[in-house]
């Protein structure tokens, strides 16, 4: 087997590794601007979550937002569309972008081509807030038909998935010269880990791309009278699972490559950090069927081979758990950490950065048995489209993802601004609130889930709602509390931390970047090259997915016309 050794033999090759490449001050602004846009998008995002929770327990807050917010359902729907698809798009491309030219150690080849890609998305994101806040898109973030939105709402969401598809091709584009330079060097993983999660989106996003150009555009337009909403969720979910993907994986760039410089450790294995990408890129996408076990239209074996690969996408979260446990043990260790598992107290708690990014580590296995639990096609049916479902993705996106982007913010934005954080010590208050709201409000939506209360209702204005939700209900309002208070002081500190005069160079957080324990690492070529993964990828979505879609797609039903205004 050929091994990469990318250690003294390279001179060039060290400094590089170790982050030695300083962005100039366009390229912190490039990144800076994608960041801000994102964190705004949550801002807005996040203040809609508390009315959502308060509505459960009685404490309807909506009357006053009119006529700007006219309901429950307008309100979830800027939710989930500027936390789950603005917020997440915007600090991923810029994070992306940001891990790129510093692990690679060079400028993007084509920075104008991500300039192009950046203002397709920001015009997108225009051009999809306008339908949601005059009311003319309330059709929530999975936008399903047959609810129908304006046809502004659906190429807005276009543009910013094509934005986002051109700044990807930025990236590749880098790597292709890096390595004509630097034939026979293993690309640095932070660099190589968004690069794989970027060409994951391509792939993914197809499905949500045929969906709108052939099916939701035409018909919002009037080109078309009627849509098949089976085929029409088939190919939502074709994006929708890795869509959950694309929003972890970075996260996992950093708990690999980063966290452990940050904890004063190593990393433990870079072969299996590897690994794990690869499988994400070749398995998250041929898995949608799980979101739609109980659909009538897609037969019962293709439910249960999905329902099988999805269980395959859990073992590269698996060697994530292990390596980075292992490698915060490897720096807990070096700092004076004693113990089986008293080595966690030497972890650097006090840091921020550190302190959110554990935090949501640690939720993020609580959400991973629920996702199983989610998989079982047959525990499935208990808890499909009931507050379990909320539940669990407040673990994940809404914990292990976006407490762990905002932990990265702690020194990624000083570091690009050239200040110093305003406050860490309310930093760290905003990552325990953070925590401890999520595990109260998490918590409650997956009991209320398990006592059969649906998902997407006001149940505040529900009339069957039986007295034992009630205490469950004041849990979720409570936990929404406290994370409104969390999100504000989030808020607060970006600001103050903005608005804080520059610093001398040395002041600034550096980028930090794990090296590998083993030194040099002798990485196989095949965990470092683009071509079998996908086609390995490729194989497997022709497999998992071809004979359905030809299926849905030769018997396509376009029998649903949808309401000619949102019903709400
Ligand atoms: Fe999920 C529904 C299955 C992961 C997000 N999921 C959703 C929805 C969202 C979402 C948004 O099978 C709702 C969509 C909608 O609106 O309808 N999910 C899974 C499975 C996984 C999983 C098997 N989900 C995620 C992630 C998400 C996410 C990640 C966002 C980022 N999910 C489902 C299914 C449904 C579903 C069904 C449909 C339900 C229905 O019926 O509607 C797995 O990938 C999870 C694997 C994770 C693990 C955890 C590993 C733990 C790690 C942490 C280690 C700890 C450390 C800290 C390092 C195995 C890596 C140590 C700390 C110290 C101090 C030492």
């Amino acid at each position: 087997m050929t091994l990469i050794d990318p250690g003294t033999s390279n001179p060039a090759y060290e400094p590089r590794f170790a982050g030695g490449y300083e962005l100039t001050q366009k390229e912190k602004t490039f990144v800076g601007w994608h960041l801000g846009i994102g964190i705004a998008a949550l801002m807005v995002g996040s203040l809609m979550g508390p009315l959502q929770a308060f509505q459960f327990s009685g404490l309807d807050l909506y009357p006053y937002l009119e006529p700007i917010i006219q309901s429950y359902y307008q309100g979830l729907t800027l939710h989930g569309v500027l936390n789950a698809l603005v917020w997440t798009t915007f600090f991923i491309v810029g994070f992306t972008a940001f891990t790129t030219m510093k692990g690679l150690g060079r400028p993007l080849s084509y920075p104008k081509l991500n300039l192009v890609g950046f203002w397709m998305m920001v015009v997108g994101l225009v051009t999809t807030a306008i339908p949601i806040l005059t009311n003319s898109a309330t059709v929530l973030y999975t936008f399903y038909p047959p609810l129908k939105a304006s046809w502004a709402f659906y190429l807005g969401l276009t543009l910013v998935v094509v934005g986002s598809w051109v700044e990807g091709w930025g990236f590749f584009l880098t790597l292709r010269d890096w390595r004509k330079d630097n034939r026979g060097v293993r690309s640095p993983f932070i660099a190589l880990g968004g690069i794989i999660n970027a060409a994951m989106w391509q792939i993914a996003t197809l499905g949500v791309a045929v969906e709108i150009l052939t099916m939701l555009l035409p018909w919002s337009l009037g080109l078309i009278d009627n849509t098949d909403p089976e085929l029409a969720r088939t190919y939502f979910w074709f994006t929708g699972h890795p869509l959950v993907y694309f929003w972890l994986l970075p996260a996992y760039v950093s708990w690999y490559g980063m966290l452990p410089k940050q904890v004063g450790g190593k990393l433990f294995s870079d072969s299996l950090a590897r690994l794990a990408f690869w499988m994400f890129l070749i398995v998250s996408v041929p898995v949608g069927f799980h979101h739609q076990f109980v659909d009538p239209g897609v037969p019962q074996t293709w439910k249960w081979i999905h329902a099988l690969l999805t269980y395959s996408v859990f073992f590269p979260s698996m060697i994530t758990a292990f390596t980075v446990i292992a490698s915060l043990e490897y720096g807990a260790r070096k700092r004076g950490g004693e113990g089986l598992i008293g080595w966690i107290r030497a972890l650097p708690w006090m840091d921020p950065s550190v302190a959110a990014q554990l935090l949501a580590a640690i939720l993020f296995m609580f959400g991973g048995i629920g996702g199983l639990t989610n998989a079982s096609y047959s525990l499935n049916i208990v808890i499909h489209n009931t507050a379990w479902v909320p539940g669990h993705f407040h673990l994940t996106v809404a914990t292990a993802v976006t407490l762990s982007f905002m932990g990265i913010s702690y020194w990624l934005v000083p570091h690009l601004s050239g200040r110093q954080l305003w406050s860490p010590k309310a930093a760290l208050v905003q990552a325990w609130t953070w925590f401890v709201g999520m595990i109260i409000f998490s918590n409650a939506m997956h009991v209320l889930g398990l006592l059969g209360a649906p998902r997407r209702t006001p149940l505040g204005d529900a009339t069957y709602v039986p007295e034992e939700w009630d205490g469950h209900l004041l849990r979720t309002s409570l936990g929404g509390a406290i994370l409104l208070v969390s999100v504000i002081i989030y808020g607060v500190i970006m600001v103050k931390t903005m608005r804080s005069p520059k610093v001398d160079a040395e002041l600034v957080p550096a980028a930090p970047i794990a090296e590998s324990i083993r030194s040099p690492q002798l990485t196989p070529v095949w965990l470092d090259t683009f071509k079998p993964w996908l086609i390995a990828a490729g194989l497997l979505l022709a497999i998992a997915y071809g004979p359905q879609l030809v299926d849905q797609i030769l018997n396509m039903n376009l029998n649903s016309p949808g309401p000619d205004a949102v019903p709400w």
